[in-house]
């Protein structure tokens, strides 16, 4: 397993929209160890491919709490088949958009298709944290941001100080 740089915005490759997955293969389990093993390490609860640099429609998530057992959950091909109109609003941040965290609103229920570790067809009935999690994370897909769901103003706001921590780091790295 393998611990991969996230890219952080405003990296051009995080506009990516993600490709689908041809076959659920050792390759590709392999990409979904070392992704989750990037997450846990982050520490974060989700994360798509697209984060580590690699433009497939793949996600880890895992939502258990620190004194639980790990629950890793893995979507290849993941489908939003339907939403409910109600939507509930959660304080958001993304490992890609590090140290900022905002309040998006979106649908509180969702009902998602996808291709699990094994290649084989599941269905997720998700509310609360499962349902804005996995929404975070297809957003990704589509090379959306949370910050992407904000004001103008307050999303140019975080890419500038963004961009101005990054020139920061790198002088420091001279
Ligand atoms: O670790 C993460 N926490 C989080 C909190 C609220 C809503 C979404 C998330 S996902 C984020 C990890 C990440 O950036 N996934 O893409
Ligand atoms: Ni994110």
């Amino acid at each position: 397993m393998a611990i991969l740089p996230i890219l952080t915005a405003p990296d051009p490759r995080l506009k990516t929209v993600s490709a689908p997955v041809e076959a659920v293969d050792d390759a590709l389990r392999k990409l979904m160890d070392d992704m989750l093993e990037t997450m846990y390490d982050a520490p974060g609860i989700g994360l798509a491919a697209i984060q580590v640099g690699v433009p497939k429609r793949v996600i880890v998530m895992d939502l258990a709490k620190e004194d639980d057992e790990p629950a890793p959950m893995y979507f290849v091909n993941p489908e939003i088949t339907w939403t409910s109109d109600e939507t509930e609003p959660y304080e958001e941040g993304c490992l890609s958009v590090p140290e900022f965290y905002e309040e998006v609103k979106r649908p509180a229920k969702a009902r998602i298709d996808y291709l699990d570790y094994h290649g084989e067809k599941q269905t997720l009935e998700a509310e609360g944290l499962t349902a804005t999690c996995i929404q975070h994370e297809m957003d990704h897909l589509e090379g959306i941001l949370f910050i992407d769901h904000l004001s103008r103003l307050k999303r140019n706001m975080i890419l500038k100080k963004l961009t101005k921590s990054k020139k920061l780091d790198a002088s420091h790295n001279l």
